[in-house]
């Protein structure tokens, strides 16, 4: 389809000016959304390809992430389905050192879609804050954390680590993720669930949130 290769062009390019409109039109186009979406996402993956070849550099990173955003804006009204809330509630953030934060934005989405009322921490969250904040919340029934470097990985086993130790394990779920991260690491860590991607993560979630 057109305008998915359109959108995917500009997100590679940075045009976080042109990607409202392009999304837009290709939404009227009778586009799809998961389809632009993961166009979009496929569209990092270049621009991650790019940086590692020494071909573009973090600012370009930068505002590649920038388009991705804006365009992942239009399409949220698009994506999102389930009763707000209804679900549970999930805390979420991307752990210490790490910044990246589209595949943890993503991964929020795709919960509130499916239902969670999500406490998004954000990006470099301090161990400590993801036991403060379910302290805070005491109704919460999963704990997500994601690590996009593969330096940032020791950060997240030791946010697990915390959340493993506190009196409250055995009321929560702990799911991990992010590129970097494979089954095999989540079970070394201790955490409850991993998935590769936003829409699997939400489904998991939706089936131990059930079970609890
Ligand atoms: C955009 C980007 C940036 C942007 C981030 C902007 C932002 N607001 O997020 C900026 C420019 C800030 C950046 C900086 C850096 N980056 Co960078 N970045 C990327 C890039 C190109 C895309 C990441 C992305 O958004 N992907 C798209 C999303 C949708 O995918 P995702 O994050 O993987 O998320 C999906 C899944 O993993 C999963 N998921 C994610 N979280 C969770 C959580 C749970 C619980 C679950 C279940 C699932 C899940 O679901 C998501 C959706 O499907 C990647 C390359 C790549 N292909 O990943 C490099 C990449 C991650 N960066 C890299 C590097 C090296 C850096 C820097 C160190 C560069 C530098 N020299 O400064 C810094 C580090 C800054 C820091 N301290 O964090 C390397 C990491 C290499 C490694 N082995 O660790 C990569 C792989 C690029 C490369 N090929 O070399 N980066």
């Amino acid at each position: 389809m057109a305008g998915t290769q359109e959108v995917y062009d500009l997100v590679v390019r940075g045009k976080a000016k042109l990607i409202t409109a392009a999304v837009n039109e290709a939404l009227e186009d009778g586009g799809d959304p998961t389809e632009l979406l993961n166009s979009m996402i496929s569209a990092m993956d270049e621009v991650g390809v790019k940086f590692k070849n020494g071909e573009i550099f973090v600012p370009e990173m930068l505002v590649a992430a920038r388009a991705m955003k804006k365009g992942v804006e239009v399409l949220k009204p698009h994506l999102a389905t389930g009763v707000a809330g209804a679900a549970g509630k999930v805390i979420i953030g991307t752990v210490a050192g790490d910044l990246h934060d589209i595949g943890k934005n993503l991964v929020a989405m795709m919960l509130e879609s499916a239902g969670f009322e999500v406490i998004d921490l954000g990006v470099d969250v301090p161990k400590e804050k993801f036991v403060e904040t379910y302290e805070a919340n005491p109704d919460t029934k999963i704990v997500c954390c994601s690590a996009l470097l593969t330096t940032t990985m020791p950060a997240l086993k030791e946010a697990v680590a915390l959340l493993n130790e506190s009196p409250f394990r055995s009321k929560i779920k702990v799911m991990v993720g992010g590129a970097p991260i494979t089954q095999e690491f989540a079970d070394e860590i201790g955490a409850d669930a991993y998935t590769e991607d936003a829409a699997s993560c939400a489904q998991k979630a939706k089936e131990l949130a059930a079970a609890m």
